[in-house]
């Protein structure tokens, strides 16, 4: 690989350089002539919904609906590359474990079946009937039914999601940890306290009406890149919008429309943030407040002017609960103290105030940014707040936007995923099925690690995704996983979760969303829920990458044909022969959204989920929308107090990335080239630690529990960043987070504020061209 290198990027998102990262990654995928006929049907009302993020499928889509990342994502799925038994042959587990993710997903599809031999420390083909006899035995003799997890990443579909959380309840547990626990659970514990509804309120039209938008913590410049659509829009009708967020974000600054012949000939990019404000990390529950109390304060002085309200009176009174308590909150709330935690100035939360309070239609944008620290759940809670002050909620053009990030996420949660049995009818699922659910809480994602670590877990089934990699604490967890007796990975490309075998493990590669599922009755179809609530039909359109692989639909059924006791109500034959068979019984369960599922997921936009919020309807204890005060305003509490060394890291996502898996090796936005090994930090810092650019260091986590935390060979990049925060990426940095740091009440690891020291492991620059030139 070439030599690491740091420049900033001056173009704007999109662009050229959009179009030449795609070429990139087609060509090196050997895939320049397949994936352009494949993407006339990507995010099509007839076609396949992208399996990247979870951003809108529009009603009338663009010609060309997909972005940058998007296409990387289908490139991925539908690579020439193919990871065969004969490769498997050739490298030993332990060989596997020296490689990154990027290599080890880059060896292609998976196209067999396998099973792990301890005797040759290497992964050996084995026939689906075999592989899941053995697993089914090895289920049915878990004695304590506990003692088996069932994880599944965001990506599964309704129909595989709900026969999923039907067969572990089955089985006897609601141990269905999820993605979603390190992502926007937050969101689902954040939003029903609140409004009674535990997704956003915001559906695609509404960013055309909205007269103001704000972002927390939310890059869709790399995550939600088809957003920057809409959002330019939005800034072209002089839409004001606003960003909160440490790092100056290329697609929040400026877009160039890559689909816009005029736009690229003429380079002439949109700017999009009005506003920039780099708070620190975790500095935004101070800084929304800081809006919120300078919103109060210009109420209070237009009142006592004779002037009009600033706060909407009217709906605080006839809608909301709580208001008195919050606003004595606020007037109690010390600038200077607002001003320390979130690193801003008190002009800049009031410059804030003002647009909010003239706007009349304001949308609230969140991402990783907020749901990811300590105090997670009272900062979206805070957003929400300031959204109340003025009705922004139930109203055209406004209301709360959690951008979700796999692309069926909201729809596993829907379908049941979940540990928390009072978050599904499971009443209605027994009666519907002739069984008795389990009624126990099961395991969330790291309450699963927590007894992975115990020694309380034998089997642990992973449907999609790249659990231990996407975890924290790596190095208990990966000796911990080597110690279960059964894993299964369930997956499409190689990763490092299937390279940590316990006593008896497999592979089993299964089709992707792209490709076609076909079964005795047909091609089958899948259907996925969307950010904004919509519901759509999926059709595959390529033939499967090997022969040998099964859909998710049939290995569930076949699984669970082997390890449940018979019972005629439950037809798994049915099902994984004639996938409509399950969006029946889905119909059944949750009738009041999915009557009618079979035509309706075809409508162009989909069908929307019952929103109640849109309608002002709030279905919270106090029947009411509920400002919620916080209980202080310290984000990460058990951060040791900020010292001199002590700094803040936030883990983060590249541009060529897709969470645990690695497009390559270009952060273009962040200008950071051939290298994931980096550390972002304030040329201040760097100074004050006596450190230089290009230097290695090891961070290692402030935290005094005896476990031993830390990465080396990062490279110091002097970048623009808060004073006192650092930037990693995603997943190299798990190592550092402690599985205990994360958030109150949604148990979301802390991922944006880690706790780390800087430790300098050689005098000398190792890669000086990181310095940028003078001037
Ligand atoms: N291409 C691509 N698309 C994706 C993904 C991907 O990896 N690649 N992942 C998908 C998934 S699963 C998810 S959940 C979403 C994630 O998408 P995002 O929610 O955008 O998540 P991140 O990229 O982790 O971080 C978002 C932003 O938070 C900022 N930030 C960090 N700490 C703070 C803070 O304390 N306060 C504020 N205000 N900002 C902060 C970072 O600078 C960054 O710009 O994207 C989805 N889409
Ligand atoms: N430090 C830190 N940690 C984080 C985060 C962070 O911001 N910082 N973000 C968190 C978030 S938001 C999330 S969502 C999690 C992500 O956690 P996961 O969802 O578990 O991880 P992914 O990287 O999305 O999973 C990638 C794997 O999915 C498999 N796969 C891809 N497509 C398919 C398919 O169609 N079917 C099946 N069966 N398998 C498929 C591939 O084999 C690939 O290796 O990570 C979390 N961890
Ligand atoms: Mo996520």
């Amino acid at each position: 690989m070439e030599k690491p290198a740091y420049k900033p990027y001056a173009l704007p998102a999109g662009g050229w350089g959009s179009a030449r990262s795609v070429g990139n990654i087609l060509r090196r995928e050997g895939v320049l002539g397949s994936v352009p006929i494949a993407l006339t049907r990507h995010n099509k009302v007839d076609g396949y919904q992208c399996n990247s993020c979870a951003w809108v499928k529009p009603a009338s889509p663009l010609p060309f609906e997909y972005c940058e990342n998007g296409v990387k994502a289908v490139a991925w799925e539908l690579t020439a590359h193919r990871c065969t038994p004969d490769f498997f042959a050739e490298h030993t587990v332990t060989e596997l474990l020296g490689w990154d993710d990027y290599h080890l997903e880059q060896t292609g599809r998976l196209t067999h079946p396998l099973r792990y031999d301890a005797k040759t420390d290497k992964y050996v083909p084995v026939s689906w009937g075999h592989a899941l006899e053995d697993i089914a035995a090895e289920l049915r003799a878990v004695e304590d039914r506990r003692q088996t997890v069932f994880y599944s990443s965001g990506r599964l579909s309704n129909e595989a999601s709900y026969l999923y959380g039907l067969f572990a309840r089955m089985y006897g547990n609601n141990n269905l940890p999820d993605s979603s626990n390190m992502c926007h659970e937050t969101t689902s514990v954040a939003l029903p306290a609140s409004i009674g509804q535990a997704v956003g309120s915001v559906s695609l039209d509404d960013f055309a009406k909205s007269d103001c938008i704000m972002f927390f913590g939310q890059n869709p410049g790399s995550n939600a890149p088809r957003m920057l659509h809409p959002l330019q829009e939005a800034s072209r009708r002089g839409v004001p919008i606003i960003t909160y967020n440490p790092l100056r974000e290329r697609g929040l600054e400026r877009f160039l429309n890559p689909q816009s012949p005029t736009e690229m000939l003429t380079g002439k990019a949109t700017r999009i943030s009005s506003q920039y404000h780099q708070v620190k990390a975790g500095g935004d529950l101070a800084a929304l407040a800081g809006i919120c109390k300078s919103v109060l304060d210009q109420h209070d002085a237009a009142k006592a002017a004779g002037g009009k309200a600033v706060l909407d009176e009217p709906f605080i009174a006839g809608h909301t609960h709580g208001f008195e308590t919050f606003a004595e909150w606020l007037r109690t709330q010390d600038w200077d103290e607002l001003e320390r935690r979130s690193g801003l100035h008190r002009a800049d939360m009031e410059a804030t105030a003002r647009v909010y309070a003239r706007s009349h239609a304001v949308i609230g944008v969140y991402g990783m940014g907020l749901t990811q620290h300590q105090a997670g759940v009272e900062t979206v809670q805070m957003l929400v707040n300031l959204l109340l002050m003025r009705g922004n909620l139930g109203r055209s053009g406004a209301g709360i936007c959690p951008i979700r990030g796999h692309s069926n996420v909201q729809g596993q949660r829907t379908m049941g995923i979940t540990e928390n049995p009072d978050l599904f009818p499971l009443d209605r699922l027994g009666q519907q099925f002739g069984f008795e659910p389990p009624r126990e809480a099961g395991t969330n994602t790291v309450e699963a690690c927590e007894a992975v670590l115990r020694g309380d877990v034998r089997a642990f089934f992973m449907l999609g995704g790249n659990f231990v990699r996407a975890i924290p604490e790596h190095s208990l967890m990966e000796p911990a996983w080597r110690k279960l007796h059964l894993t299964v990975n369930v997956i499409t490309k190689l990763n490092r979760s299937a390279l940590l075998p316990g006593e008896i493990s497999y592979i089993l590669p299964v089709i992707g969303r792209l490709e076609i599922d076909e079964t005795a009755a047909g091609q089958q179809c899948l259907s996925m829920e969307d950010t904004s609530g919509c519901v759509h039909g999926n059709r595959g359109l390529r033939r499967p990458a090997s022969p040998h692989l099964i859909g998710e639909i049939r290995l569930i059924c076949e699984l669970a044909e082997r390890v449940l006791d018979p019972n005629p109500r439950v037809r798994w034959a049915d099902y994984r022969t004639d996938y409509a068979e399950i969006r029946r019984e889905i119909g059944e369960t949750l009738p009041e959204t999915f009557w009618d599922y079979e035509r309706r997921m075809w409508e162009p936009g989909g069908f929307q989920r019952d929103l109640p919020v849109k309608r002002r309807e709030w279905r919270t204890k106090t029947g009411r929308a509920n400002f919620v005060t916080p209980t202080g305003l310290d984000e990460d509490a058990d951060m040791p107090e900020i010292g001199h060394d002590v700094l803040r890291l936030m883990t983060l996502r590249s541009n060529d990335q897709f969470n645990t898996t690695v497009y390559g090796y270009d952060d273009r936005f962040r200008g950071i080239k051939n290298t994931r090994k980096v550390v972002l930090m304030n040329r201040s810092d760097i100074d004050r630690l006596g450190l230089k650019v290009g230097q290695a260091v090891t961070l290692r986590t402030a935290a005094d529990d005896g476990v031993d935390r830390h990465l080396s060979g990062m490279l110091v990049v002097a970048y623009d960043i808060p004073i006192g925060c650092i930037g990693g990426y995603y997943p190299e940095c798990n190592v550092l987070m402690p599985l205990w740091h994360y958030a109150y009440g949604s148990k979301v690891p802390a991922a944006k504020t880690i706790p780390v020291t800087v430790h300098l492991e050689d005098e000398r620059v190792l890669e000086p061209q990181l310095e940028l030139a003078a001037g």
